[in-house]
């Protein structure tokens, strides 16, 4: 399915609220609006610096003379406006905010909406909006499909890492992550969406962890946690796994609270239903066991473009889930010195019951 560039534009236009333009900044709404279907990348960014949409006329691009090319040939739009310091190459400016200010004044556009806080200088109106972070949330058919295939990938992944882990006593926890990233590589994927995380025995306390050379040990934890693009979009998936096959009678103990957690906050996931509830049906669960002290992060969190972006769901979070979101529910649990278990899948909000888009087997046998 083709990715449709003119109705999130023509979204956009209409809830410009009488303002001239919507300009964005930021990697994740630019390359919504300009290149999906790249991922971003690395450095992680995008190719182009501003997208300019106007109210009236065509959308414009502006990028650097580094990405000229890229962004030619990948942008949605055709207009594209390039800076440079290098005398040689002939530009609109030598500064992204150079190019943005002339043709902004070309455009005559006085009145702005930005997703991040801009100045443009004098008789310039501009007010910060999270309009299109917000669209982002909300994903349509074209962009579930791409985030299915990704998702489809990781599944496949972690089918790898159960048998690697299960059997892997001996390993480093970075012998682990090289051999489940060379197997998802050589399936296709884009590239990871973070760097895979193997945390294993005491250091599966760590809610996050940089892989270490420590080998895997008889009834270790091993937390699994890894993501990919596959055009443009990703997927986020952690699965917690006993080398050997077998915890300790308190970890087992521990993945059964993180499961139950787990499916009690994916079937809060309903339309209408806020942030703060779908983090609590979990959390309350976790803190009736006893664990509510090892549970030191949010529920979960969007994803698509990008592997952290809107809605979050936290404690703290007011936002109210809406048909076609597409969040992860993660719980954990995370004893210092023993080690930890976190159990994360995609959701997608839908008017009936929330679709579990990841597949990876999640039971403890
Ligand atoms: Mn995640």
């Amino acid at each position: 399915m083709k990715i449709n560039y003119n109705r999130r534009w023509t979204q956009i236009k209409e809830n410009l609220n009488g303002k001239d333009a919507f300009i964005c900044s930021l990697a994740g709404n630019t390359r919504y609006l300009a290149n999906s279907e790249s991922p971003p990348g690395c450095p992680p960014g995008s190719t182009m610096n501003f997208v300019i949409i106007p109210a009236k006329g065509e959308p414009i691009a502006i990028t650097s003379s580094l990405e000229e090319h890229r962004c030619r040939k990948e942008a949605a739009m055709d207009d594209i406006r390039l800076w440079t310091h290098y005398p040689e190459i002939k530009s609109d400016g030598k500064t992204a905010k150079d190019v943005l200010k002339n043709t902004i004044k070309e455009n005559k556009i006085e009145t702005i909406y930005s997703d991040t806080k801009l100045s443009l200088g004098r008789g310039i109106k501009t007010k910060q909006s999270n309009f299109v972070n917000e669209m982002r949330g909300v994903k349509s058919p074209d962009e579930l499909e791409r985030i299915n295939k990704a998702i489809k990938q990781s599944d496949k992944g972690q089918e790898f890492a159960k048998n690697l882990v299960e059997s892997g006593e001996g390993l480093t926890e970075r012998e682990v992550r090289t051999e489940i990233d060379y197997f998802m590589g050589r399936n296709g994927v884009q590239e990871n969406s973070f760097s895979t995380i193997i945390a294993s025995g005491p250091n599966a306390a760590y809610s996050h962890h940089s892989n270490t050379a420590r080998k895997l040990v008889k009834g270790d934890p091993v937390i699994c946690d890894f993501g990919v693009f596959w055009d443009g979009y990703c997927s986020d998936i952690t699965r917690t796994y006993f080398v050997g096959g077998e915890g300790s009678d308190e970890m087992q103990k521990i993945y059964n609270i993180v499961l139950e957690a787990n499916k009690r906050s994916i079937n809060a996931l309903k339309i209408g239903e806020t942030g703060h509830e779908i983090d609590k049906a979990g959390r309350n669960y976790i803190s009736k066991e006893g664990y509510g002290r090892n549970f030191v992060h949010g529920t979960g969190h969007g994803f698509g473009l990008e592997i952290h972006e809107f809605p979050s769901i936290t404690y703290k979070s007011k936002v109210i889930a809406k048909n076609s979101m597409a969040v992860t529910i993660e719980p954990g649990i995370y004893v210092p010195s023993k080690g930890g278990v976190r159990i994360e899948d995609d959701v997608l909000v839908t008017e009936g019951k929330p679709k579990i888009l990841t597949k990876a087997e999640k039971e403890l046998y």
